[in-house]
């Protein structure tokens, strides 16, 4: 099932990012691109008018109107199961509380008597939230999306999730119940590429928002990249990742089941261990044998991902070429299953998020460790981090000079001016000293 890569014998060159060290599954959002641009011309164009139709034609559904009236979400929440009501309640007080510690402060730095910049730090306005309803139905991605965007400040925030047929063409009854529990009343029934036009473009019922985050398939990570620019976007989720850095003091029934636990989202996710360790590679291996097959999961995904190239159980030569290895890989999510944990991980120099110990599953993350659970894929997490408070605020730099202050530096504005060939950035600052302006020809 999982295949074995042996980088031991000095394969590993240490602290180089090499992003092709080890195999990862690949999307091609390139070729969706044409397929979903006419989509989101048309949304651009006709509306709520193509909303409608597109549900008809991609959800199997008939919908008078696109949003979500407030009776349909307030009932959700009342329908909702007590114990995952109580559990989703535990994960947005935990989430808002590490989230909560990451909102900014503004700075002011005195340049020179007189002359300050500030940073002040402005929450976007609005923002699109995308939520996927085929295959996954996560409310605890709502979550993940609404607790940063509301720390941060952002005060219209619209969330948008497939009409389901099985559900009167509304969205999942649990994504509707997660919304109000956040306190999110604006809810669309829209899926795919034509949710992001909605966001991108607007319609009669939906303004048109500034930044439009949350995870989606690949019509949804196309759409976004088509039209980055008009809209603000977190990152094109790929397929889930889970690496796993582990010695013999980790219990090979564990590892194996937080393989399992990242495989179970897709035949695309990625497992994979990083051990110094023969024992513990040959228990892993056993135990998966017997753990994977009696999943529920088993045969439309978990199966298939622990077989698939982008997983793999790799061999190294010691706990240092270890970390060097998943320096490399750059995992969205790294468990440090070894002897003194907290001192591995403190190492590790690129990682969505790290796991630390025997008591850190990944499965933690996912909903109640209070962390945030949209991280970066791909490699990714050598240049991004994942989604926070950060994600939805702006740094405006407000430049603030008095005459003195600006004339103590004018002689090196005009310099560096000169040396561009650009000499009206100069007269900008001489023009206000009654310096001898060029008079025109
Ligand atoms: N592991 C997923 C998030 C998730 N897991 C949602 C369960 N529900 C990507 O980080
Ligand atoms: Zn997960």
């Amino acid at each position: 099932m999982i295949s074995r890569i042996d980088l031991r014998g000095g394969a590993v060159t240490d602290g180089v990012f090499d992003r092709d060290l080890l195999p990862r599954a690949e999307l091609d959002v390139e070729a969706a691109l044409e397929k979903v641009r006419p989509i989101c011309e048309d949304v651009h164009h006709r509306g709520t008018a193509a909303l409608i139709d597109y549900a008809e034609k991609f959800d199997g559904v008939t919908i008078e109107r696109v949003r979500v009236a407030p009776e349909a979400i307030e009932r959700a929440l009342a329908e909702l199961d007590p114990a995952v009501r109580a559990a989703l309640e535990e994960s947005i007080r935990r989430a808002r509380l590490v989230h909560r510690e990451q909102r900014r402060t503004d700075t002011t730095v005195t340049v020179v008597p007189g002359g300050t910049v500030t940073e002040r730090w402005v929450p976007v306005e609005r923002v699109g939230l995308y939520v996927p309803g085929g295959r996954a139905v996560y409310p605890s991605s709502v979550v993940m999306n609404v607790v940063p965007a509301q720390e941060a400040g952002v005060s219209s925030l619209a969330v948008a999730s497939p009409p389901q047929a099985a559900f009167d063409g509304l969205p999942h009854p649990t994504i509707l119940a997660a919304c109000a529990l956040l306190g999110v009343d604006e809810v669309y029934a829209a899926g795919g590429a034509q949710a992001i036009a909605m966001f991108a473009y607007g319609t009669d019922e939906c303004r048109p928002a500034q930044l439009v985050t949350g995870p989606g398939n690949i019509w949804v990570a196309a759409a976004k990249r088509l039209l980055k620019g008009r809209i603000g976007i977190d990152a094109e989720a790929g397929p889930t990742e889970i690496a796993i850095l582990a010695d013999d003091t980790a219990d090979p029934a564990h590892v194996a089941a937080d393989l399992i636990s990242q495989a179970e989202h897709d035949p695309l996710a990625a497992a994979v261990l990083v051990t110094p360790s023969e024992a513990l590679a040959a228990a892993v291996e056993a135990e998966l044998k017997v753990q994977a097959p009696a999943a529920r999961h088993a045969e439309e995904r978990i199966l298939p991902a622990l077989a698939g190239r982008q997983s793999a159980i790799v061999l190294v030569d010691d706990l240092d070429a270890g970390l060097a290895v998943v320096d490399a890989y750059a995992a969205e999510h790294l468990e440090i299953q070894t002897a003194d944990a907290s001192a591995v991980a403190a190492r590790v120099r690129n990682a969505g998020a790290v796991f630390v110990g025997p008591y850190a599953p990944v499965s933690l993350g996912d909903y109640c460790a209070g962390s945030n659970h949209v991280l970066p894929t791909g490699g990714c997490a050598c240049h991004s981090s994942g989604l926070s408070v950060q994600s939805f605020l702006r740094g405006i730099h407000v430049v603030d000079y008095s005459r003195d202050a600006l004339a103590e530096v004018t002689r090196h504005v005009v310099t560096l001016a000169e040396a561009e060939d650009l000499p009206a950035h100069g007269a900008a600052l001489k023009a206000r000293f009654d310096w001898k302006v060029p008079q025109s020809k």
